[in-house]
C-alpha cells in the first residue's frame, strides 16, 4: 500500500467515527485540502507499541523527528516526517500503563492480554480498531474517570483519532482565528481547554481543534453514547532559517488531547 493509499483508508474510517470531519473539510476545499498531521493512539509494552507500529511509518517513507512526554497523562509520543510535503506529519502516542491506578491497569491489562501476541503490524492495523472483547460499560467509565486516553483507546481501539487541516495552505489564504470562527458558526464546539487557539507564532505552531463526535459504543453490558474523534486545524510557521516548522508542541499537545475527554465541559 502506498502513502495515499493509507491516508484514504485512514480518512475512510476517521470519518465513520467524526461525521463532522467531511462537512467541515467540504467549507474549506474538500480533498483540495492537505492535512497537515493524523494522529494515533495505543498501548506502550503491548503487541501494538509505537514500537511495533513505526516499522509501518518507515516501510511508507516516514522517519522520526523528535520525542514528546506528557508525564500527567503518563503518555510517550514520537512525530513522523517525510519528504514529500503534501503528506501529513504522523503523531503516534503510547500510554504507560504500568503507571495507571491498580483497577484500571488490571481492566487494560485484561485488554492488551487478548490481543495476539503475534499481530502481523501492517498499514491495515492503523485503523483495526478493538482488538480485544468490549468491557463493561462500568468499566470503561471506571478507566476513563482515571484516564480519558485509556478509556477513548479501550473503548475505540486503532484509528485515527483526528485529521488536521494545515491552515498555512489554505488557497485562499485564511487566518487561524478565522477558521475557527468558521467552524464554530457552523454549530461545531471547538475545544477551549487552554484557550481556543493554542500555541504562539514564537512557537512556530498554532492549533486549535473541535470537541470529538459522540458516537454510540456497544459495551459488554449494553451501549453508552462516548467521544470519537475530533478535526484540528494548525498553523505552522517558518523558523529563522525559513523551514516549516515540523514538530509539535507539548503545553498545546496536552490540551488537544483533551478534545475527546468526557463530557466535553473544558475549563
Ligand atoms: C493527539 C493530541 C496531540 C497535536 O497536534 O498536538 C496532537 C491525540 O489526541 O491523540 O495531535
Ligand atoms: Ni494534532
Amino acid at each position: 500500500m502506498d502513502a495515499r493509499r493509507f491516508f484514504d483508508m485512514l480518512w475512510q474510517d476517521y470519518t465513520r467515527l467524526a461525521p463532522q470531519a467531511e462537512s467541515i473539510r467540504a467549507r474549506f476545499g474538500g480533498a483540495a485540502v492537505i492535512n497537515d498531521h493524523v494522529a494515533f493512539r495505543t498501548f506502550a509494552d503491548s503487541p501494538i507499541g509505537i514500537a511495533q507500529l513505526e516499522p509501518v511509518l518507515f516501510a511508507l517513507g516516514y522517519r522520526r523527528h523528535a520525542p514528546y512526554d506528557f508525564p500527567d497523562k503518563h503518555l510517550h509520543a514520537w512525530g513522523y516526517v517525510h519528504d514529500d510535503a503534501d503528506l501529513p506529519l504522523v503523531f503516534l502516542s503510547e500510554l504507560q500503563v504500568q503507571l495507571l491506578p491498580m483497577i484500571s491497569r488490571s481492566i487494560v491489562q485484561r485488554a492488551i492480554a487478548a490481543i495476539p501476541a503475534d499481530i502481523e503490524a501492517t498499514p491495515r492495523l492503523f485503523c483495526a480498531g478493538r482488538l480485544w472483547p468490549a468491557v463493561s460499560a462500568a468499566e470503561y467509565q471506571q478507566v476513563a474517570d482515571d484516564s480519558e486516553y485509556a478509556g477513548w483507546l479501550l473503548a475505540h481501539g486503532l484509528h485515527a483519532n483526528h485529521f488536521t487541516i494545515a491552515v498555512h495552505r489554505l488557497q485562499p489564504p485564511q487566518s487561524l482565528v478565522d477558521v475557527v470562527a468558521q467552524v464554530e458558526a457552523a454549530g461545531h464546539a471547538i475545544n477551549t481547554a487552554g484557550g481556543r487557539i493554542k500555541g504562539t507564532p514564537a512557537e512556530l505552531l498554532e492549533q486549535a481543534s473541535t470537541l470529538a463526535d459522540r458516537i454510540p459504543v456497544a459495551f459488554a453490558d449494553g451501549t453508552l453514547v462516548v467521544p470519537s474523534c475530533y478535526y484540528e486545524f494548525a498553523l505552522r510557521h517558518q523558523d529563522a532559517n525559513g523551514q516549516l516548522y515540523q514538530g509539535f508542541v507539548a503545553a498545546s499537545a496536552s490540551r488537544i488531547f483533551e478534545s475527546t475527554d468526557r463530557p466535553g465541559l473544558l475549563s
